[in-house]
């Protein structure tokens, strides 16, 4: 295993690169272009250009997260065709820089989503958190300006408002794909881009849907043991894996991580380990990494982790916001800086162990 952090750049993230090489044990970070909209090509100089800000710093770029997929390519359009050529295109940079790591999505419409970006909790520190109950009273065409309005200004990943403006566009698209209907057309794309990946040995990794189940009556596929291991064999391919996010999938209770760890032994091409607190059927707080804080077992992830013989980056995902940091919800230094540490603690324990 590889600690590393999310990092969204110098124009957008409040966290440095200075800051992060301080947290003992990191090793590289994750990042993306951001303002490159799905389905256009990446060009070499910019990703030359990204790679050099980092190694400035002592780190390495350890992954991409995310080259988003246009939705032409998940409705299954005909001009999905050319927004292929354009991934196909930005693989060939990222391979021809040897980076070796890409992380993506298949959820329509929305990425990942919340009811609230900023929960107190009663030790004074705020956690996203989501509640379906709440999601139900939600207008979807309305969720982006909630979001917005608590995101302290920042951009949140996954929520451009150029694609919230014609959301009500991208349902009508959705409204004749069902769960089968997006199997095919996320086999439809890996089928054309693992070729590529093969070449140039670059991991795909796609990310579960967060939450675990369908949102606003929107078919997700990427929730659970059995759809895992349909997606990674129905194209079999080394380079045709996951990201195994453990707060995404942890948010069904009836997922049990260390299994699904196991069951695909060489598909984890990417750990995003983090904790929550179940409070109830479609309702959860994000929290601490510390297992005790929360419902997930860390010790038994990382374990899981280490008996598959992982050796891919990992990352802490979402922490509290603590010691009155502002900065993108869920993506503040100090509680992730926190995490990592655990996580490497635990996994240092295990290592001496075994
Ligand atoms: C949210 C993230 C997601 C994730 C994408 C991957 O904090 O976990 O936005 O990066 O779904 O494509």
């Amino acid at each position: 295993m590889k600690m590393t952090l999310r990092w969204f750049g110098k124009e957008v993230d409040s966290v440095t690169l200075k800051q992060i090489r301080q947290i003992p044990g990191v090793k590289g970070v994750i990042t993306t272009l951001y303002d490159i909209p799905a389905g256009e090509a990446w060009t070499r100089e910019r990703v030359k250009d990204l790679k050099d800000q980092i190694k400035e710093y002592g780190l390495e770029l350890s992954g991409i997260e995310s080259v988003n997929i246009h939705d032409a390519i998940k409705v299954g359009l005909p001009e999905r065709d050319k927004y292929i050529e354009n991934y196909i295109k930005t693989l060939e940079v990222l391979g021809t820089e040897n980076i070796d790591l890409v992380c993506y999505n298949f959820m329509p419409v929305f990425d990942w989503t919340r009811s609230d970006l900023a929960k107190l909790r009663e030790d004074g520190s705020t956690v996203l958190s989501y509640d379906q109950e709440i999601i139900d009273q939600i207008d979807p065409t309305k969720i982006f300006e909630q979001m917005d309005a608590k995101s302290n200004g920042y951009l949140l990943p996954g929520w451009e408002p150029e694609r919230m403006e014609k959301i009500k566009e991208l349902f009508d698209m959705y409204r004749e794909i069902d769960e089968e209907k997006l199997f095919e057309n996320l086999k439809y794309f890996l089928e054309a881009i693992i070729p590529t990946c093969e070449k140039y040995n670059i991991k795909m990794a796609i990310h579960p849907d967060d939450p675990a189940w369908s949102v606003f009556g929107l078919p997700r596929i990427v929730l659970n043991k059995e759809n895992l291991l349909r997606l990674t064999q129905m194209v079999n391919s080394p380079c045709n894996g996951i990201t195994l996010c453990t707060g995404s999938l942890g948010s069904n209770p009836h997922n049990d991580i260390p299994d699904i760890i196991r069951s695909l032994q060489g598909k984890v091409h990417f750990a995003h380990v983090r904790n929550l607190r179940h409070l109830g059927k479609g309702k959860f707080d994000e929290a601490a990494h510390l297992s005790s804080d929360g419902s997930l077992d860390m010790f038994e992830i990382m374990k899981a982790l280490h008996d598959i013989d992982f050796k891919g980056p990992a990352r802490p995902d979402h922490g509290r916001a603590i010691w009155d940091e502002v900065s993108m919800p869920g993506y503040g230094l100090y509680d992730r800086a926190l995490g990592a540490t655990y996580l490497n603690g635990i996994w240092e324990a295990i290592q001496k162990m075994s």
